[in-house]
């Protein structure tokens, strides 16, 4: 028989005294024994609060054993709870599964089996969802909250995931219902940088946990509005928010090679343009003079995108460079085969004026696309 499995529930707590004995008592009576396969743990991580949230845990750590607390020195945002609350799970708690959870009776407990039945099934990664069918919002929230939960869970999605299927996949990136396995995820991830110790940090963790690959899961989730105490949400959280999922799309190795292509591009049609000057003017005709400068801007994007864009998968030795340079001129030809079909077509349409649009459109939504594509699906492909 295999050995049971640890499943460590993490909820910080902030002057959460009206509730937390409440949710304990809920937690280790009602939604425990419904996952019997597994060890469900909880730890508080507690800011030091003030109301006395500290003292109820302790009294109820004399009722469970599997009840842990950990006392922070002061408050430091819920994303640095986090961060003690995960170490903790696994290196005291012996952790195979980090649950996120409010305990201010948000999220609803009985989400709890369901998210550890999918673990069961092989996800790694289950999300409580307010997006999806099944799902929702509180209905006591004002137009204001509810406007932040959706444009900024949508502007998160795309800032963070666009043009990838994640962007359709995950429906609720700002949701803070969350079952993460350990083994390959939580043990991998980089907690001591983050760009967020406040409620960004679930932008940085779902977007970590996305890049390692996990499978993920969304289930539904019928958000609360907060059983008793007051709301700690602070503010700045839609600012915290935004400019944590732009610091993580910016910095990301992928933007990074994105934006240096875009600059390898623009230099190379620099280059193009200098080229038709020179061959025009040391007497080639028009038409053998661009197509010369086309091939130096070829010459200099495959160079500069082989020593800067995509440095780390460069291309070395001779009869490989050749390879791959007669490959890269045969892509690039495609692109004038593109930018051929879509001026061409255009300009039947709709008339001859309007030809330097169309090339803007060829080169914005198509060539650029189709040699991204080209680039790190043929040319510069992951070994
Ligand atoms: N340890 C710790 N817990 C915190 C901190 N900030 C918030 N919390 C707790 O984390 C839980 C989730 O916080 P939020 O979702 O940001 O805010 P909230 O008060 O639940 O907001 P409402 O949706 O209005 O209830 C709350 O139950 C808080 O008690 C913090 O800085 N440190
Ligand atoms: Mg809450």
């Amino acid at each position: 028989m295999n050995k049971q499995k640890n499943a460590v529930v993490v909820i910080p707590t902030y002057n959460e005294s009206e509730t937390i004995g409440k949710m304990i008592d809920h937690l280790f009576s009602v939604t425990f024994p419904k996952s019997p396969g597994w060890n469900c743990k909880v730890l508080i991580v507690d800011a030091k609060s003030p109301d006395g949230t500290s003292e109820i845990v302790k009294e109820k750590q004399k009722k469970y054993s599997n009840l842990d607390l950990y006392i922070e020195e002061k408050k430091e945002g819920i994303g640095a709870a986090y961060v003690k609350g995960f170490r903790r799970a696994m290196e005291k708690l012996d952790a195979d599964v980090v649950i996120e959870f409010d305990g201010d009776f948000q999220h609803p407990p009985e989400t709890i089996p369901v998210m550890l039945g999918e673990i069961d099934k092989g996800y790694d990664y289950v999300l409580g969802s307010r997006k999806i069918q099944g799902g929702s919002n509180p209905k006591g929230w004002g137009f204001k909250r509810v406007f932040f939960s959706e444009v900024g869970g949508l502007a998160a999605r795309f800032i963070l995931f666009f043009p990838t299927k994640k962007f359709f996949s995950i429906t609720d990136p700002t949701t803070g219902l969350k079952a993460s396995r350990v083994d390959g995820f939580v043990n991998k991830m980089k907690m001591d940088n983050l760009y967020s110790r406040s409620f960004g940090y679930k932008l940085e963790f779902l977007y970590q946990m996305i890049n390692l690959d996990a499978k993920v899961k969304e289930i539904p989730l019928k958000f609360q509005l907060r059983e008793a105490g007051e709301s700690k949400i602070a503010s700045g959280t839609p600012k915290d928010i935004l400019r944590t999922t732009i610091l993580l799309r910016l910095n990301d190795p992928k933007t990074q090679s994105f934006i240096k292509f875009g600059v390898v591009g623009f230099v190379g049609y620099i280059v193009n343009a200098l080229g038709l000057e020179l061959f025009f003017r040391l007497g080639l005709s028009a038409g053998i003079a661009a197509a010369l400068g086309a091939e130096l801007s070829i010459i200099s994007n495959f160079t500069w995108n082989n020593l800067w864009t995509f440095s780390s998968k460069k291309i070395s030795g001779v009869i490989k460079i050749i390879k791959k340079f007669l490959a890269f001129n045969f892509t690039s030809a495609g692109a004038v085969i593109i930018q051929f079909i879509v001026v061409g077509l255009g300009t039947k349409f709709f008339g001859d004026q309007w030809r330097q649009v169309l090339l803007v459109i060829a080169i914005g939504f198509f060539i650029i696309p189709y040699n991204w594509l080209m680039y790190n699906k043929f040319i510069w492909k992951k070994k």
